[in-house]
């Protein structure tokens, strides 16, 4: 075993910081992706889950990380430093994730995980490994509106230094709604799990949902998983993932990624938990652009997506 295999996580990122670069994309079955992941991805169709596994599945600055804190504490009867256990990408691993050695690849780390496992992915759904639909594994989608969507990703292209640079913001949008972007088009993201829900028993959430009402939220998010927990735990729990204190949760906030992978100067992962930011980014021509466009791609699905609360 080579003594990369003892790095920690942070320390692993550490090491390989000269290997990081704005990494270009290149499509897998016309959804670009990072070229690592492009190249390992032959090895991630080929993942086989246990029938236990959770995959929680979203378009990237969905919620997702929120979710994942949510499920890890619901599994964990509402444990607050069971779950300061590891970053959240070592409790809950990124299944498609491949980065320069010796960061270990999503694949390396559940590898190493028993199952149980909460699964991390942003693959649209014609990606995601059969084995998951073939195991019958529990599916939870957590989609946001596609603006406030699209601002939180511009914000993140800019402090997440290994993806490609966002360049101005009005380009920006046009990439969004031209599916550029990595992992390729929100609204055939958003759709795909949607037209599968009843039949693979995905549970669909909504960001939005998530901030309005979160204890209904965590609540369904628990039947789902076949959990009753009390009272005194589901509050907790609504109170351990409000965003102010995950945003201070060390294990959480993705400080553990360091320079130069993430500036979090530039801008914080958890930059602000809101609905409706996009109105401080779109001006009216953007938007009337944006929602014409938006029309016609939405028009044969009835996703009811809310832009404010
Ligand atoms: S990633 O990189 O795709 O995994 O990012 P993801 O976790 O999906 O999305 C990050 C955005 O989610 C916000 N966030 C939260 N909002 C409300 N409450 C809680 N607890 C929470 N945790 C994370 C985070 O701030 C990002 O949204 P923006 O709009 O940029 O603030």
């Amino acid at each position: 075993m080579s003594e990369d295999k003892e790095l920690s996580f942070s320390d692993a990122i550490k090491k390989a910081s000269s290997s990081f670069t704005r990494f270009p994309l290149i499509p897998v079955k016309g959804i670009p992706l990072m070229n690592h992941i492009t190249n390992n991805y032959d090895a991630v169709a080929a993942f086989c889950p246990d029938p236990s596994d959770l995959l929680i599945a979203t378009y990237p600055k969905a919620g997702t990380t929120w979710t994942q804190e949510i499920v890890d504490l619901l599994l964990h009867n509402g444990d607050a430093e069971i779950c300061k256990r590891a970053p959240i990408p070592v409790r809950s691993p990124f299944l498609e994730i491949c980065s320069p050695p010796p960061i270990p690849s999503g694949l390396d780390l559940l590898k190493k995980t028993d199952p149980p496992r909460i699964i991390k992915t942003h693959l649209p759904f014609q990606l995601v490994p059969t084995g998951f639909w073939e195991n019958k594994c529990k599916v939870i989608y957590v989609a946001r509106n596609a603006k406030d969507n699209l601002v939180s990703y511009f914000h993140f292209d800019q402090m997440n230094l290994t993806q490609p640079d966002p360049g101005p913001w009005e380009g920006y949008i046009h990439k969004f709604m031209r599916g550029e972007l990595a992992w390729g088009s929100w609204y055939d993201h958003v759709k795909g799990y949607w037209k599968e829900q009843e039949k693979r028993n995905i549970l669909y959430l909504f960001y939005e949902d998530m901030k309005a009402n979160p204890r209904r939220e965590v609540e369904r998010i628990m039947r789902y998983l076949d959990l009753s927990l009390s009272d005194d735990v589901i509050s907790r729990i609504v109170e351990l993932t409000s965003f102010k204190k995950m945003k201070e949760n060390p294990m959480a906030n993705y400080t553990f990624i360091p320079h130069p992978v993430f500036d979090q100067s530039i801008s914080a992962f958890m930059r602000k938990g809101e609905v409706g930011d996009w109105k401080n980014y779109f001006t009216p021509e953007q938007s009337a652009e944006f929602d014409e466009d938006y029309e016609k791609k939405m028009k044969n699905v009835n996703i009811p997506f809310r832009t404010q609360l």
